[in-house]
């Protein structure tokens, strides 16, 4: 049997997911997104899960999708039609990003090594990001003739300003994670010994914390940023009602009260 594309492990609460495809950079073919997915679907489905974890194995974490992949590479043969790109995003990078970002627990993404095009943004997309101080992130797309995809125009944006958005994107240069870290595209650097125990570590303590309530703060701080200040306000309003009716809550102050460690176990 051929290699797993996407490693899975449990550890505790934590679903560690491990993109499997080193000698390529783990690049993403169409079999590694349907892989990614249905481990990304399995630990949403999974009420042991409380957070996930996403790395790359060997030295880098991803560089984007696979260029040699037959689905995208360029038919050079006189008379061959192109191939649609956009099918390409619609099929398996639009899916990806919406169900990182509708995972009902956090994720974490450990950027181990290099972060290329969409394997820069699928990093950029995960709740947070902790990266070794050797890896970095190229928004590639200028280099071969194509724009930010994987959500980069949505995110870049939002994280560094529009400024530093359009240098990334038009001039594709790469940028160290210490750099990155300090511009704002990222939550931490660490040093590259620790990143794996940093990571797991930082993974225990989210699936510790009240999963739900992390949720919906991705949530309502993504759709905040489309709302007036006023809706923004009645959203919280909205998501505080929810979150103040279930049991983590109630734990939460009850914990306070009697200055005990919180057992939180909403989902
Ligand atoms: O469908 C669509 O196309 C639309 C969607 C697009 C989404 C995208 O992600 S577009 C952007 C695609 N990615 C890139 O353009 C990045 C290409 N890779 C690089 O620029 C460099 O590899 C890196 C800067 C990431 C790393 O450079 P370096 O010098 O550390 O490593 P390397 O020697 O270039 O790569 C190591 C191996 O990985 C090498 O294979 P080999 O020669 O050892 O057998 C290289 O070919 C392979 N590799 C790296 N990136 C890719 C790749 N193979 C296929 N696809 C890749 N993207």
């Amino acid at each position: 049997m051929s290699e797993p594309l996407i490693l899975s492990s449990q550890s505790g609460a934590v679903r560690l997911l491990t993109l499997n495809r080193p000698a390529a950079l783990n690049s993403f073919t169409s079999a590694m997104h349907a892989q990614l997915l249905a481990a990304l679907d399995d630990a949403a489905g999974d009420a042991a899960v409380r957070c996930v974890l996403l790395t790359g194995a060997g030295r880098g974490f991803c560089a984007g999708q696979d260029l040699a992949d037959p689905m995208v590479a360029p038919d050079l043969a006189p008379g061959a039609s192109p191939k649609d790109l956009g099918q390409v995003i619609t099929r398996f990078y639009k899916p990806l990003v919406l169900r990182l970002r509708s995972m009902p627990v956090p994720v974490l993404a450990a950027v181990n090594g290099v972060a290329a095009g969409a394997g820069a943004n699928l990093a950029l997309n995960c709740d947070l990001v902790l990266a070794a101080r050797s890896a970095s992130f190229i928004q590639a797309f200028s280099k071969i003739g194509l724009m930010p995809d994987t959500g980069g125009t949505w995110l870049l944006p939002r994280l560094v300003g529009r400024g530093r958005a359009l240098g990334l994107a038009l001039l594709a240069d790469k940028l160290g994670a210490e750099e990155a870290e300090r511009i704002g595209l990222f939550w931490k650097c660490v040093d590259d010994a620790a990143l794996a125990g940093d990571a797991l570590a930082l993974a225990q303590r989210l699936a510790a914390l009240p999963v739900k309530a992390l949720v919906a703060t991705r949530q309502a701080i993504d759709d905040a940023q489309l709302l007036s200040l006023e809706d923004a306000l009645d959203l919280e309003a909205r998501v505080q009602r929810t979150l103040g009716q279930a049991q983590d809550y109630q734990e939460g102050v009850a914990a306070f009260a009697a200055r005990r460690a919180p057992q939180f176990t909403d989902r």
